[in-house]
């Protein structure tokens, strides 16, 4: 049964109630993997299902367009204390709708159309905003693209370096969607001092781990921070800008009126929440048990011959090349999602195959780390992996039936917020 109760919701739209409820079922019964989701509180759930989705609120606290914001602006007040106080930073705006506007609102911060930007390109890890050809970022800017070492599969800092001096942007990316191993943010920070260029951080995947302090912090060094609010973070689906006193201005203004209309009050106030919980006494010690889940997982995985991407993991993060395995990264996920193990296909860096079919899987430890999954069952997890990838190899649906029904045994012993079986 799903918490808050759906009673209302299956009166007037029973389909849709059976939709959701179906959806959390599924939720509970996987092993999921997907490196940018994870479970909300019921703080969090309650927060984003409030009367608060009723109301407009265009501005900023104390100079909004509508009346009536007597309590909407103490909750964007609250959310943007806790962000300034979790993450140690002069500014935050906590309006962007998701991740992609909140690094679009950065480029109408400080760049103009056909301006130069240099970011991770997106099969080395980067993300689509960074520049990638097929984003605005990538049609409206010069974007240029940095990649990782194909020795090491880490970031190839000489190249950032190199191509920052050559090609002066006005804008660098550091961060992205598929990056294993702990960022420098003082590197970049030189690099982009040295070029006078805004360096930007996009610590989407790892804010959370970033707030509990299991990898080290981009304030300080990077001018602007994005992130969404969704992944490591734990909480709603939004997003997140971070800046010095010096660029709090230009920051607010492109998110509004510059990009976005009204704030999505209920979203806000699930942030605020989430940032409490985030503040806690126990996030600390869940962002280290995520990286201690995705370090045992990646020992397992490469203990069963698997390729990883920098040969493992610092963060939540595994990136794994299929190619010696005999199968594609598509039908192994796939595979693995009907088995009840739920991943994502990805590029990995120098892939020669499409994106639409590429050679790797990406898997994160956020969301197991909340059901309560630890290190001593992670063996077992690489295990169900690898048999389900060889099962993919050969196409042999009965050996992923039966790790389907081993996954739902094992996962009904890990609570989910939100959702139970009705007794
Ligand atoms: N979709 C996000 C991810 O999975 O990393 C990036 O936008």
């Amino acid at each position: 049964m799903h918490e808050p109760t759906l009673t209302h919701l299956r009166a007037e739209d029973p389909g849709l109630a059976d939709l959701v409820e179906a959806e959390a079922r599924r939720q509970y019964e996987k092993i999921r993997l997907i490196a940018s989701e994870n479970y909300v509180s019921r703080a969090v759930l309650e927060a984003t299902g409030t009367v608060l989705t009723n109301k407009y609120s265009e501005g900023y606290a104390g100079r909004r367009y509508y009346e009536g914001q007597q309590n909407v602006d103490p909750i964007e007040l609250l959310a943007i204390d806790r962000a300034k106080a979790l993450f140690g930073a002069e500014h935050a705006n906590v309006q962007p709708y998701s991740g992609s506007p909140a690094n679009l609102a950065v480029y109408l911060a400080f760049l103009n159309p056909g301006d130069t930007v240099l970011g991770l390109s997106l099969p080395m890890g980067g993300h689509l905003t960074h520049g990638w050809s097929v984003s605005a970022t990538g049609k409206w800017f010069n974007a240029v693209r940095y990649g990782v070492r194909a020795d090491t599969g880490r970031v190839d800092m000489d190249e950032v370096r190199d191509l920052a001096l050559k090609e002066r942007p006005k804008l660098i990316w550091c961060g992205g969607t598929a990056i294993p191993r702990t960022i420098d943010f003082p590197a970049f920070a030189e690099i982009a001092r040295e070029a006078g260029a805004v360096l930007a951080a996009d610590v989407a995947h790892i804010a959370g781990l970033i707030a509990g302090g299991a990898h080290p912090s981009p304030v300080g060094h990077a001018d602007v921070v994005t992130t969404t609010t969704h992944k490591t973070l734990r909480g709603p689906r939004g997003a997140m800008i971070l800046s010095t006193a010096e660029h709090a201005a230009a920051v607010d203004k492109a998110v509004f009126p510059g990009l976005q209309g009204g704030p999505h009050d209920h979203t806000t106030a699930a942030i605020a929440v989430a940032l409490k919980e985030a503040s806690g006494p126990d996030f600390g010690d869940y962002a280290h048990r995520i990286v201690a889940n995705a370090r045992a997982l990646a020992a397992a995985l490469l203990e069963r011959g698997y390729d990883l991407i920098s040969g493992g993991t610092d963060n939540h993060l595994i990136l794994i090349d299929l190619t010696n395995k005999g199968v594609a990264g598509k039908p192994a996920a796939q595979a693995l999602d009907r088995a009840g193990i739920e991943l994502n296909y990805n590029a990995v860096p120098f892939d020669p195959r499409k994106p639409f079919d590429p050679s790797g899987l990406r898997l994160g430890t956020g969301a197991i780390t909340t059901r309560g999954l630890g290190v001593e069952q992670m063996p077992r997890v690489a295990a169900w992996i690898d048999e389900v990838v060889q099962a993919a190899a050969r196409q042999d649906e009965a050996v992923v039936e039966r790790v389907a029904g081993e996954i739902r045994e094992l996962m009904a012993a890990y609570p989910m917020p939100g959702w139970a079986p009705t007794p």
